[in-house]
């Protein structure tokens, strides 16, 4: 298998020149590819995404006007995290990414500030999935409006993951049995907890060697806590060192890509609070029924 492969990649076996992003740093990326082991580093060639950068430099200069021209328009040009590039490899140096290939699958939410613009969280995944704890965070409308979103996601599967069940109270049934009511048929459920591993097997079951999994969900739901589990404790003491020292890459501030020992990829994303469709005040307006959970 080509590192490439094992990097999820599905195209021709050999592929020079095709590589696949693991992290994203504005024009800055590292790289996976058949060429050099390890990650490289690749810049993006300018002229052949001038648009956003033209769209860019707008935004900065005249804010008005960015208001119609962001309407409409596509969605990130720019490979971001989990997307497969053509790129020319420098071994003296930096590479130079010329292509975006075609995304099998992708995931969006509308911009939260109104610009109408959608913004692209996930790319390349098989399993998506939508994370939620079992505490204040609980939504059935948001799970609603995640799983409506990822109808035309694809090529990939959608998963609804319940986090934290170790924080199960009495009466919790009820809002669980409210989950599988809207959920019905749409996605499989899994009942999960990192502290005492309920479910995680279930979980490991999607980790399988090449396939890409993506990690969706409001800040503090336990996805970055699963990805750690998932990766072992050795990992990640590696990365809490590594973050100590200034080199982490696993912060979540951005997207990155993680290789699990299991051959399964992760993308981490960061927190989501809001996303798009409906407002959650509205949608619950409207369905007239007390979906969130209050403590206290
Ligand atoms: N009780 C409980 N807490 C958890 C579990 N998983 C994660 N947490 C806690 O939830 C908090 C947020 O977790 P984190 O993984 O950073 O969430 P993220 O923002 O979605 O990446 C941390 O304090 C975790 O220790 C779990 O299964 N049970
Ligand atoms: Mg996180």
């Amino acid at each position: 298998m080509t590192r490439l492969e094992q990097f999820g990649w599905r195209g021709e076996s050999a592929a020079a020149g095709v590589a696949r992003v693991v992290s994203a740093h504005g024009d800055y990326y590292h790289l996976v590819c058949n060429e050099a082991p390890g990650e490289i580093l690749a810049r993006r060639k300018k002229s052949a995404f001038a648009g956003k950068a033209t769209k860019a430099r707008l935004v900065a200069g005249r804010a008005a006007n960015i208001e119609t021209r962001a309407r409409g328009a596509d969605e990130s040009p720019r490979p971001i995290t989990g997307d497969f590039v053509r790129f020319r490899y420098n071994a003296q140096g930096e590479s130079m990414i010329t292509e975006l290939l075609p995304r099998f699958s992708h995931f969006a939410r509308k911009d939260p500030t109104a610009r109408r613009k959608s913004q692209t969280l996930a790319v390349n995944f098989d399993t998506l999935f939508i994370m939620m704890s079992l505490n204040e965070d609980f939504s059935t409308a948001r799970i609603d409006r995640y799983l409506t979103l990822a109808a035309d996601m694809g090529e990939a599967e959608a998963v609804v993951v319940v986090t934290k069940v170790d924080l199960r109270e009495d009466g919790d049934d009820v809002f669980l049995d409210d989950l599988r009511a809207t959920v019905a048929g749409r996605a499989p459920i899994l009942e999960i907890s990192c502290h005492t591993g309920e479910g995680l097997d279930a979980v490991r079951a999607y980790a399988r060697p090449g396939r890409t999994l993506a990690f969706i969900g409001s800040s503090g739901v336990g996805k970055s806590t699963l990805l750690n589990t998932l990766a072992g404790e050795e990992w990640a003491a590696t990365q809490e060192i590594q973050e100590w020292s200034g080199k982490g890459r696993h912060t979540t501030t951005s997207r990155e890509l993680a290789l699990l020992p299991s051959g399964a990829m992760v993308i981490d994303t960061p927190g989501i609070r809001e996303i798009g469709i409906l407002g959650e005040a509205e949608a619950l307006q409207m369905k007239g029924v007390a979906t969130h959970r209050f403590r206290k």
